[in-house]
């Protein structure tokens, strides 16, 4: 028996379980959902109905985004994205994301929907978020190997980690809210971060796009083509 992860392609919080689940290469069954039609096998696991929520074979459920992320990569960890030499990491790592989910996420709404709705107050609202954008920027920026001009610093550490997926489709909607903007803005480097995650295999596969799974039942494996 498999794990079975609840899904919605485009929900920020369901794509970094889904990106934590593939670079952990666990094997799940994902189950396409949408939210005006929760399934009742999901919401008797859950009943607070939030989208992502995993289902291990022994019915333990980790229904917080993060949670998942966290059990997978302690399942496996290829790339050490826990960096488990540096035990002060993944509490400063947890803390930024804590950050990203309770401070940045309810801005980006306000900034997304002054935008949506053409109101005056898009720059300002902007403005709020570029406080935590800034951060992520200079943490790049501190990071980045100067002597030979490059860009490809790291939020933590000298290596990528949880943060890069927990965080990439955060600063996604941030940059596609006014694209124009986010191409001349001061964030070369996280510019840079952003369009190599955006353009990699992983990041395909982890937004591959599934059959609901109310529709047919049929179980399909997170990341097979
Ligand atoms: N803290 C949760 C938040 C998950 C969340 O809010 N997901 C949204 C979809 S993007 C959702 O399910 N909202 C409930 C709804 O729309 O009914 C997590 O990290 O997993």
């Amino acid at each position: 028996m498999l794990p079975i992860l609840y899904s919605l392609q485009h929900c920020p919080y369901a794509m970094r379980a889904r990106l934590g689940l593939l670079m952990a290469q666990q094997k799940v069954v994902l189950r396409a959902v949408v939210t005006k039609d929760k399934p009742a096998e999901m919401l008797a696991a859950s009943p607070k109905g939030t989208i992502p929520v995993l289902v291990l074979p022994d019915q333990t459920v980790i229904d917080e985004s993060l949670d998942i992320m966290v059990w997978a990569l302690r399942q496996n960890d290829p790339q050490d994205l826990l960096h488990a030499d540096a035990p002060s990491h993944l509490p400063a790592m947890l803390d930024l994301i804590q950050r990203n989910d309770q401070a940045f996420k309810p801005q980006l709404e306000t900034y997304k929907k002054s935008k949506r709705f053409h109101l005056k107050t898009e720059a300002e609202e902007r403005e709020k978020c570029e406080t935590f954008i800034a951060e992520l920027e200079q943490r790049l920026a501190a990071a980045t190997d100067a002597k030979n001009n490059e860009l490809n610093g790291h939020f933590i550490g000298s290596k990528p980690s949880l943060i890069d997926y927990a965080l990439l489709p955060f600063v996604r909607q941030f940059a596609r809210v006014n694209r124009p903007w986010f191409n001349q803005a001061p964030y070369p480097h996280l510019r840079l971060w952003l369009d190599t995650h955006l353009q990699s295999r992983l990041y395909s596969r982890a937004m591959a796009k599934y059959p609901l799974w109310l529709d047919n039942r049929e179980e399909c494996l997170l990341g097979e083509d």
